[in-house]
C-alpha cells in the first residue's frame, strides 16, 4: 500500500502555543494547574498534559481561589474573564491569537453601529467564547438556508465575522447568500478562517486527487478535523476520522492501494505515526509527503511565562 501524507498537517501555531502554556505554567508554579475546557481537542493531549499534573474542568466553579487557570485555545467568553477574576485566579490565557483578533473586529463593527452575524457552529466552545465577547445581541448563522430566516430587514447595517476552522466553501456560500440579501453588510470574507484551517483543507483537497481513501487524524469534537474529513468525502474519497491506530479498521483497506493521511491542527504527529504503525500491521507500506508548502507561523507566549525557569524547575 502507498501511504501519501498531506503537506501541511497537524498541530497549528495556536495550538502548539496552548500546549507551551500549560507545559511551562506546570513547571513555574508547580501542579495542580486548572485548565477550562480540553486546552485543544484532542484526548491524547490532554492526557499527557493530565499525567503531568493538569486538572481539565469545565467551568471555573471547579477552580480553588487563587489557584492557577488556563483559558482552553478556543477562546473564552466576557463572563469567563470576570468570574475569573472574582475568584481570585491567577489567568493564563491560551486563547489562538487569531480567535482573539475576531473577538476585536466583531467589537469593532459594533462599536460602529452594525449588528453582529457570527457565522458558525452552534454549542462550539469557539463561538460560545466570541458571542460572549460582543456587547450586545449576536445572531448565529449555521448555514446558508438560515439566512432567509434572519428577520431583519434589508438594509440594517450589518457585519459578519467568522469562526477559525470552517469549511471555507461552505463559509464562501453563506457569505454570498448574506450579500444577495442585505445591501449594507461589511466583513472580511473567508479571512477569519486561520491560515491554518485554510492551508489543511487545501492540501486534502489536493491530496483527495490522488488517493483511495482519506484517513485523518483527529478528535470527533475537533471542528477544523471534521472539516477535513468532509473534503476527502466530498471529493468522492472515501474518508475517515480516526483518534489513532486503534480505530483503524482492516476493511476499509479491500483493493486500495494509495491512503493519504492528513491530522487536524490538534493532533499530535505521534498520532500520525501510530496510525501509520497500524497500516504497516495489514501489510507493507510505502509512505511519502506531498510537495506542498512549509508554515513558519509562530506566537509569542503570555508575557508572565516569559520569566527564566529557577534552577529547581528547569
Ligand atoms: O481541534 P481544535 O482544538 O479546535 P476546533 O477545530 O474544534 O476549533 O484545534 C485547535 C483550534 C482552535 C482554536
Ligand atoms: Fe489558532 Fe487556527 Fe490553530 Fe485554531 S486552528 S488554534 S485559530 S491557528
Amino acid at each position: 500500500m502507498r501511504v501519501i501524507l498531506a503537506q501541511p498537517r497537524g498541530f497549528c501555531a495556536g495550538v502548539v502555543r496552548a500546549i507551551e502554556i500549560v507545559d511551562r505554567a506546570l513547571r513555574q508554579h508547580g501542579a495542580p494547574v486548572y485548565v477550562r475546557h480540553e486546552i485543544v481537542h484532542n484526548r491524547h493531549v490532554v492526557d499527557n498534559l493530565r499525567q503531568k499534573g493538569a486538572r481539565f474542568v469545565e467551568e471555573l466553579d471547579e477552580v480553588p481561589q487563587g489557584a492557577v487557570a488556563i483559558f482552553s485555545a478556543h477562546g473564552v467568553a466576557k463572563t469567563v474573564e470576570r468570574d475569573a477574576e472574582a475568584r481570585g485566579l491567577d489567568v493564563l490565557d491560551a486563547t489562538c491569537p487569531l480567535v482573539t483578533k475576531v473577538h476585536v473586529q466583531g467589537r469593532q463593527y459594533v462599536a460602529a453601529g452594525r449588528t453582529l452575524i457570527l457565522i458558525g457552529h452552534a454549542g462550539h466552545p469557539e463561538v460560545e467564547g466570541t458571542i460572549g465577547q460582543i456587547p450586545g445581541k449576536v445572531l448565529l448563522v449555521q448555514s446558508e438556508a438560515q439566512v432567509a430566516k434572519l428577520e431583519l430587514r434589508e438594509d440594517t447595517p450589518l457585519a459578519y465575522v467568522t469562526q477559525t476552522t470552517l469549511s471555507v466553501d461552505d463559509t464562501r456560500g453563506i457569505i454570498d447568500a448574506l450579500m444577495r440579501r442585505f445591501t449594507d453588510i461589511v466583513g472580511p470574507d473567508t479571512r477569519d478562517i486561520c491560515y491554518a484551517t485554510q492551508n489543511r483543507q487545501a492540501a486534502v483537497r489536493a491530496l483527495s486527487k490522488e488517493v483511495d481513501v482519506l484517513l485523518v487524524v483527529g478528535a470527533t469534537n475537533s471542528s477544523n478535523s471534521n472539516r477535513l474529513r468532509e473534503i476527502g468525502s466530498e471529493s468522492g474519497v472515501a474518508s475517515y476520522l480516526v483518534a489513532d491506530g486503534s480505530e483503524v479498521k482492516a476493511e476499509w483497506f479491500a483493493s486500495v492501494r494509495t491512503v493519504g493521511i492528513t491530522a487536524g491542527a490538534s493532533a499530535p504527529e505521534e498520532m500520525v505515526e501510530n496510525v501509520i504503525d497500524a497500516l504497516r500491521a495489514l501489510g507493507p507500506v510505502d509512505v511519502t509527503t506531498m510537495a506542498g508548502h512549509e508554515e513558519k507561523v509562530e506566537f509569542k507566549l503570555p508575557s508572565k511565562l516569559m520569566q527564566p525557569l529557577a534552577a529547581r524547575e528547569v
